[in-house]
């Protein structure tokens, strides 16, 4: 049994579609970034975070990597090139998708208010746009990687999803129609149910 600290509209949502992927069962602690719960089980006060057992880790890529290894699916194996590959679209997600949401949240809300500069938005929203469409030329079959599901679907739908929710400009059409594909699975489609619950 395994617990995400963190709840799902963050990037929280992330580990939890991974263990419904994987069918594991899991409790939520629906901590908020920063809230004296999240600082307990991350120093940083970052969400999420993972227990399993006695085991504490932190990063929603790194939880979702180990987590997809330790069952043994949704990953290419570590130590082939197609993992190699797995591994640098997901550093390029987290450069190019993550990073430039993070950013856009940093000054709209996360950051005091006299260190927010609103007008860096345009830019990311342009950058956003771009790396939309990059990744659209990018898809390899049903899924990123090709035939099978692996950790970047995961990250990527949710930060597309994390796009619609900040007011960035719609993806590329066929990203969407992509992502709209993925959101139609069940493991997608439980982790919503919990967070309407
Ligand atoms: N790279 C980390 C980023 C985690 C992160 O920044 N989470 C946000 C919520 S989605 C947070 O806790 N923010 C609070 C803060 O940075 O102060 C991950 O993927 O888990």
């Amino acid at each position: 049994m395994y617990t995400v600290i963190g709840g799902v509209k963050t990037r929280a949502f992330r580990v939890m579609w991974m263990l419904e992927e994987l069918g594991q069962t899991y409790d939520v602690i629906p901590a908020a970034p920063q809230s004296e719960d999240a600082r307990k089980y991350n120093p940083s006060g970052k969400v999420p975070a993972l227990l399993d057992g006695n085991e504490r880790l932190t990063d929603s890529t790194a939880i979702m990597q180990y987590l997809a290894d330790k069952h043994g699916a949704l990953t290419a194996p570590a130590g082939t090139p197609a993992r190699a590959r797995q591994d640098a679209m997901v550093f390029w997600l987290v450069d190019e998708f993550d990073a430039i949401l993070w950013a856009a949240a940093k000054h709209s809300f996360v950051l005091p208010e006299e260190l927010r500069m609103p007008q860096i938005k345009v830019t990311l929203k342009t950058e956003f746009t771009r790396s939309s469409k990059l990744l659209a030329d990018r898809i390899e079959g049903p899924f990123l990687m090709g035939d099978e599901i692996t950790v970047p679907d995961i990250l990527a739908v949710q930060c597309i999803n994390w796009s619609i929710g900040a007011g960035f400009p719609s993806v590329d059409d066929r990203l969407g129609a992509w992502a709209a594909g993925l959101r139609k699975r069940d493991a997608f489609k439980a982790v919503r149910a919990r967070g309407d619950a």
